[in-house]
């Protein structure tokens, strides 16, 4: 059986991975809107890597005989001025994301549950790869400047992800 609070806790992850998926959906948006597919193809996939996020919260739950509790996604922002500025909220969101992992971890720790504790692992090594990830777009848009050429060779790249 779950201790109380990390089950609320691992609730409210399912939440916050959901809201992940629904930002990044956002994103992919924003960028066929202003002509970026490859951006775009690249949120998809990451979009749809946040939802198996949830999910894997969502039968940790399970498994432990847990109930899991939906709640409500908050309506994500729907426009970004720049491609530099989308990423640096996406790093900026992934940044938020490990602190929550780290919290569910603290708590998992402070109350013995050596499962939660287990099953977090692989979350706080896949945060090091989300914010890697994140962060070289973000400086290879810095590097691309204003330059258009640079932007659709890195537009064709990020499409490229599967
Ligand atoms: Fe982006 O790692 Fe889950 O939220």
């Amino acid at each position: 059986m779950m201790d109380r609070k990390v089950l609320d806790e691992f609730n409210a992850q399912i939440n916050e991975e959901a809201f992940s998926a629904y930002l990044y959906l956002a994103m992919a948006a924003w960028f066929e809107s202003v002509n970026l597919p490859g951006f775009a193809k690249w949120m998809r996939v990451q979009s749809q890597e946040e939802t198996a996020h949830a999910m894997k919260f969502f039968s940790f739950i399970v498994e432990r005989g847990g109930k899991v509790a939906l709640k409500a996604i908050a309506q994500p922002t729907a426009k970004w001025k720049t491609p530099l500025e989308a990423f640096k909220a996406a790093l900026a969101h992934e940044e938020h994301i490990t602190a929550r992992i780290g919290t569910l971890m603290d708590l998992s720790i402070a109350v013995k549950d050596h499962a939660s504790a287990s099953f977090l692992k692989w979350f706080v090594d896949e945060q090091v790869e989300e914010e890697a990830h994140a962060d070289s777009i973000v400086q290879k848009l810095v590097l691309a400047g204003d330059s258009t050429g640079a932007l659709f060779m890195l537009d064709r790249e990020l499409g490229a992800r599967s």
